[in-house]
């Protein structure tokens, strides 16, 4: 099995999150998605272009992040069980997972993408962002009161996509003024998986500044 992907990018890191906490083996292959020779060689293999994409034993290709942490789930019997078997519980953390992606990942992405204007920052529109995330995470302070991760006892899908919008947000937001969020947050940076996904971004984003690679 070969992953695609990129360290920095949020939903490669909820896929490594999904792979280390089933223990599943795998090659790494990383795209430098502002290389253009790198990026124009992997457009060819896979014209989407776009990263997470795994590439399975029989030499299938897995794209979308959520699809292949399903996939992984049912293929390794190792680890943790990510899709929960209950199927009022799995409803529950697909529906978790696509209002993570939707409304917290992709809006991240959006204020990240405004914040590097500058010149031409729309400052309504940043505040706007803003705003929604701060919705965002008052509504999933509400979800952990009464559980220990987003949805149930163990950890699961959801909580893989979670975990890389929780590391870039930390900057802007102040989790500790959310009770329920901050002990969730204390408890997922000492989980191993969470720990390994980190310190390749950390090391990555120290290649960046110190320019020895690209910035994605
Ligand atoms: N919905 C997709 C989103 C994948 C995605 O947007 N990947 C970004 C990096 S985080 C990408 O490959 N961007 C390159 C491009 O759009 O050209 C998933 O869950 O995997």
């Amino acid at each position: 099995m070969e992953l695609f992907y990129h360290p920095l990018s949020r939903y490669s890191q909820k896929v490594l999150i999904a792979l280390y906490e089933k223990q599943a083996n795998f090659y790494p292959r990383v795209i430098e998605l502002s290389d253009p020779i790198s990026r124009q060689e992997f457009n060819r293999f896979y014209p989407p272009g776009k990263v997470p994409l795994l590439k399975n034993k029989a030499g299938m290709l897995i794209p979308e992040s959520s699809i292949i942490i399903e996939y992984i789930d049912n293929e390794f019997s190792t680890g943790t069980k990510l899709i929960p078997q209950n199927h009022q519980v799995a409803l529950n953390t697909r529906l978790q997972d696509r209002l993570i992606d939707n409304d917290f990942s992709n809006v991240l992405f959006e204020l990240e993408r405004q914040k590097l204007q500058e010149e031409n920052m729309n400052q309504l529109l940043i505040k706007q962002l803003e705003n929604d995330i701060t919705k965002f995470i008052k509504y999933l302070d509400t979800q952990l009161e009464k559980q220990h991760w987003l949805c149930g006892d163990s950890l699961t899908l959801a909580d893989c996509a979670l975990f890389p919008c929780l590391y870039y947000a930390q900057e802007h937001f102040k989790y500790f003024e959310y009770d329920n969020l901050d002990r969730y947050w204390q408890q997922a940076k000492l989980r191993g998986a969470y720990q390994q996904v980190e310190e390749e971004v950390e090391l990555a984003k120290g290649e960046v500044l110190a320019g020895r690679r690209p910035i994605p």
